[in-house]
């Protein structure tokens, strides 16, 4: 069956490079949103230039359409007014909007980085109270609980994914436990536009890795089987970085290099 009219912001992304050939398929039409250029549209395709702050740009966005994946916004630590602009009033843009024209079911692209102050010794689920270890995550954080907002108050459902690291190799030893394969982000997005009922749900976005921090048995439901893994790049990773300084906030936390970024003034 068809995914209907779906919306997909930050499609000049990393991400949204990814996404957008193998949603389009599915779709009866993407829309396809960012501030950077962007392919010229396919078949079943639109192509919207539109900042996530500009409020009237993000109504139309959304206006006529079923469903967002919503991967727009700043992905990285940055000064906070900045990710105040992308992120926080951008995501609120988008639920907004929601609410305005009727979308049923927003796909947030979250982050690990929400949870990033627990330990790599522990083993957590999205249960636990969010540790953001930056301004970043607390901006992730935020859209969390906006989600949540806007499906208490209006029954807009939505699908927080949590992302590990989605590239396409683990690039070192940290990824070996947050890896996410392009064809397991697929799957999960997949499954998160698709189950029937999703309400407010929260999922780690990982593959089947080995050893890893999170347990995403809270989001069974979503019907998410991831099918890839990082171990076959362990042997490789464990060599390029035989030693890991126990010390380094990078290696104690979750979040890794992103715990010690700023202060920015
Ligand atoms: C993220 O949230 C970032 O968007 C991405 O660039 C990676 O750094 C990833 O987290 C990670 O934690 O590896």
């Amino acid at each position: 069956p068809s995914l209907g009219r779906v919306v997909l912001t930050g499609a000049a992304g990393a991400l949204g490079r990814v996404l957008r050939p193998r949603l389009r398929p599915r779709c009866t039409l993407l829309r396809v949103s960012d501030i950077a250029a962007m392919e010229p549209p396919a078949s079943g395709e639109e192509v919207v230039e539109a900042a996530l702050q500009d409020r009237p740009a993000v109504a139309g966005l959304l206006q006529g359409m079923d469903a967002v994946v919503h991967l727009g916004g700043l992905s990285t630590e940055h000064p906070f007014d900045a990710i105040l602009q992308a992120n926080i009033l951008g995501t609120y843009n988008v639920y907004e909007a929601a609410r305005r024209h009727g979308v049923k079911r927003i796909v947030y692209a979250s982050s690990n980085h929400v949870t990033g102050f627990y330990r790599q010794d522990q083993v957590i689920d999205a249960t636990l109270p969010a540790r953001p270890d930056g301004y970043y995550g607390l901006s992730k954080a935020f859209g969390e609980d906006l989600a949540r907002f806007y499906f208490d108050r209006y029954g807009i459902e939505s699908v927080c994914l949590r992302i590990g690291s989605s590239f396409p190799e683990p690039k070192d030893r940290r990824m070996l436990a947050t890896w996410l394969s392009y064809d397991d982000l697929e799957r999960l997005v997949l499954a998160s536009l698709t189950a029937p009922v999703v309400g407010h749900s929260i999922v780690y976005g990982l593959s089947d890795n080995k050893a890893s921090w999170w347990d995403n048995t809270p989001a069974r439901h979503l019907g998410f089987r991831p099918q890839d893994s990082s171990e076959p790049f362990r042997a490789a990773r464990e060599a390029a970085q035989p030693v890991l300084d126990r010390d380094d906030p990078a290696v104690i936390y979750q979040g890794g290099a992103f715990v010690r970024m700023g202060p920015f003034e």
